[in-house]
């Protein structure tokens, strides 16, 4: 086991609960990983080696990699299987198994609720936030599992039954070395795919559009726009569902249906009804479950409102494929965007994301270390102001807003120069926002 993170931590115990003999190593010292109790509850059945280097590999029948483990630091291992790996060989039920650079967490929860209003016992894990191989021992239908680029290094016969790519652009390029990687990371969870399966693909998406030559499973589309073929189609405020020659119609009322808002979380919908109906869920049962569906935090959220200006929290829009989705959506002539960006930069190319911004956005308040490459990329399109803080961006953009601004954090950069993780960042920005609506509203005489 490398890495004892959440992953590892359930990879560990999923092994030593075979019978295995475990040795677990993990670079960072124990105090560093926290976590103690699940640690020393770990550390009865399991060899914990923190704070140590990774040992040489070609001495263990199989090494477990944790996502965050690239795979040059198991280069020399004899098998290599991550956790997605051992989940499908653990389970015998179908998989819905979804990657794509963005939209992945959303699209496993609207599956997820969507398998559940069809009457079937699923459940969504995986790069969500919930290791895979906690579904093990439970009593399900199918399972739905998020599945990272980081996390498909690491398997090897892994077959989901339903394979969902929703989009690709340009990220975690520090980690995989190129574009033509990174493709071909999220290429591997198609590839041990036969006839049986169901490939689920992007058909507006010119790099998953091309996928559907990597795979030996039956190819269904989605789009905006309608398409010939079989898939789950946008055509006037309709969605079409086309399977082995016979469509159904749908229509949704999409303002009842505010926490779905955005052509973004249009495509995570329809790929999700082709996903449902591939597995052969009712689709009518399925779109009722949307009509409960509730935003994932820090997913364009908003989180305060007052003199007329919202505060949307977005800060999972970690890269500038995101971000640009996200500046779409809040989309008006003339601009109504208060735009705070910034962070880690992940290698990807910030001058798509500037060139949105210039047309979408009123100003920009920059933090953290991409901030003097926004700027550049900025220059002459849009007035920047780079901010210490992001509690220094939100005060900047609300004195520079007017009702009926939005102040968005759609960051385009990963969180990890100035906090702990996406959600953190997204907390501070929606308590500086709340602490400003509320001061306001006090000025104002509202209570
Ligand atoms: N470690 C080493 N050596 C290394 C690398 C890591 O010892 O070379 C150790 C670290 O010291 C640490 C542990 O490994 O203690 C961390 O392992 P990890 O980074 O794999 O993290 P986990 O806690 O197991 O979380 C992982 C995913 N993390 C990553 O992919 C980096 C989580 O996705 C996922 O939710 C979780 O498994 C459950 O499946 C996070 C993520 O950022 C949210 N994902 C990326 C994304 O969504 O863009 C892919
Ligand atoms: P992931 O798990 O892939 O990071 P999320 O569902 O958490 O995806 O959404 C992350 C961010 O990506 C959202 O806040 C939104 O800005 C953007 N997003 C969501 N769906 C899509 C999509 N289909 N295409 C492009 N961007 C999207």
């Amino acid at each position: 086991m490398i890495g004892l993170g959440m992953t590892g931590r359930s990879s560990a115990a999923f092994c030593a609960e075979r019978g295995a003999r475990v040795v677990a190593v993990d670079e960072r010292s124990r105090e560093a990983i926290g976590e103690r109790e699940a640690l020393d509850a770990l550390g009865d059945r399991v060899e914990l080696r923190c704070g140590e280097p990774i040992p040489p590999l070609a001495d263990f029948d199989l090494v477990v990699p944790s996502p965050g483990v690239p795979r040059a630091r198991y280069a020399e291992a004899t098998r290599a299987w991550g956790d997605i790996e051992l989940t499908g060989r653990a389970l015998a039920i179908p998989f819905i198994a979804v990657t794509g650079t963005n939209g992945k967490s959303t699209t496993v929860r609207v599956i997820e609720a969507m398998l559940r209003g069809a009457g079937l016992r699923a459940r969504a894990a995986g790069n969500i936030g919930s290791p895979a191989l906690s579904l093990v021992g439970e009593p399900l239908d199918a399972a739905v599992l998020e599945v990272s680029s980081f996390q498909l290094e690491s398997v090897e016969s892994f077959r989901p039954r339903v394979a969902v790519v929703l989009n690709i652009s340009p990220d975690h390029l520090d980690r995989h070395g190129s574009f033509e990687a990174y493709v071909d990371a999220k290429a591997r969870l198609l590839e041990q795919q036969n006839e049986d399966d169901v490939a689920v693909l992007n058909l507006d998406d010119p790099v998953v559009r091309e996928l559907s030559s990597r795979t030996r499973a039956r190819v269904v589309g989605f789009a905006r726009t309608p398409h010939g073929g079989e898939g789950a189609f946008f055509d006037a405020g309709r969605i079409l569902l086309e399977s082995r020659g016979s469509r159904t119609e749908l229509a949704l009322d999409w303002g009842a249906l505010p926490d779905l808002a955005g052509v973004h979380n249009l495509e995570n919908v329809l790929a999700s009804f082709a996903a449902v109906q591939a597995l052969g869920a009712d689709p009518r049962q399925a779109a009722a479950a949307l009509l409960d569906f509730e935003a994932l935090p820090h997913r364009c959220r908003t989180v305060a409102s007052a003199a007329g200006v919202s505060f949307v929290d977005d800060s999972k829009a970690t890269n500038p494929g995101a971000a640009m989705r996200s500046l779409e959506s809040f989309a008006s002539t003339p601009p109504r965007v208060l735009w705070i960006a910034g962070g880690r930069a992940k290698g990807a190319s910030l001058d798509a994301l500037a060139a949105s911004a210039g047309d979408r956005a009123r100003a920009a308040f920059l933090i953290g270390e991409a901030a003097p490459q926004i700027e550049a990329a900025l220059a002459g399109r849009l007035p920047a102001t780079r901010c210490d803080s992001i509690e220094a961006a939100v005060l900047a953009a609300a004195e520079t807003a007017n009702a009926g601004d939005v102040v968005l954090l759609a960051p385009g950069c990963a969180s990890f120069d100035q906090f702990a993780s996406f959600e953190e960042r997204g907390e501070r920005f929606s308590a500086a926002a709340r602490r400003w609506a509320d001061a306001r509203r006090r000025e104002e005489g509202v209570a």
